[in-house]
């Protein structure tokens, strides 16, 4: 029987090409975001390709409500699910502490550890009562260093790395595997929002070197989720091999 997948955030990037892949790897997709025609495009492109099962729920993973009655939303046999990858999660704004705009914060705080948090608290007892499970949280170089006006960003990352660490204490008993993987530069929508549709400024911030891709962190998140049973990847960090750390850039001119 095909293993079922939840991937928060499928509807771009790091989360679309890994729905992708998974899809082509046999996997059984539910797929969430907050944008309908994307993931109604995103269905079509994958029953097309593959025998995949995918199921969509669109709400917002800020919203503590909102995710539980999506999840309750659920026939019963996709409640099942084998995998949960949180990958929903953005940078807004790039700033001083001082001249930081609040509600930016808020964003990436409600996205990137408090929807993780509530969806997590709804699977994780289903994972509990089947036995088995696999949570991988998308973290970044962003949870292992803090670099100039990436203040909020990296502690939200660092968050993701902790609790990370926090989950893999808890379920350890129950045999539910929790792993981390962090990306260095990925070329995705990322920039953009981080810079608010600003897409020359956008564009800089991958010039001049070679940045991973999408697909590159997908097929890492499947190396994390094939691995035998006994084995667990507590946390990967993959880089492009033009970037040492969160500043060194091997650019050319
Ligand atoms: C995304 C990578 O380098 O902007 O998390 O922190 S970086």
């Amino acid at each position: 029987m095909n293993k079922i997948a939840l991937i928060t955030g499928a509807t771009a990037g790091i989360g679309e090409a890994t729905a992708v892949l998974l899809a082509q790897n046999k996997y059984n997709l539910i797929l969430t975001g907050r944008r309908k025609e994307r993931l109604d495009l995103i269905k079509e492109k994958i029953t097309k390709q593959t025998s995949s099962k995918v199921t969509l729920l669109q709400f917002d993973i800020r919203s503590s409500k909102e995710t539980k009655n999506a999840i309750n939303s659920l026939p019963k046999p996709w409640l099942n699910i084998d995998v949960l990858i949180n990958n929903a999660g953005l940078a807004a704004g790039f700033s001083t502490i001082q001249e930081g705009t609040i509600d930016d914060w808020e964003r990436m705080i409600d996205t990137n550890i408090k929807g993780l948090l509530y969806i997590t608290r709804l699977i994780s007892p289903i994972m509990i009562k089947n036995g088995t499970g696999h949570i991988v949280n998308l973290s970044s170089i962003a949870g292992k260093e803090t670099y100039p006006l990436g203040n909020v960003y990296c502690a939200t990352k660092h968050a993701v790395q902790s609790v990370t660490k926090g989950m893999r204490i808890d379920l350890l008993k129950h045999g539910i595997k929790v792993s981390s993987v962090s990306p260095g530069a990925v070329n995705t929508e990322f920039a953009v929002v981080r810079f608010s549709g600003d897409t020359e400024r956008a564009k800089q911030v991958y010039e001049g070197f070679t940045p991973l891709q999408a697909q590159d962190v997908a097929e890492t998140i499947l190396f994390v989720i094939t691995r035998p049973i006994h084995v667990n990847i507590d946390d990967i960090l993959v880089m492009p091999t033009d970037q040492a750390f969160s500043r060194d850039f091997n650019k050319k001119p």
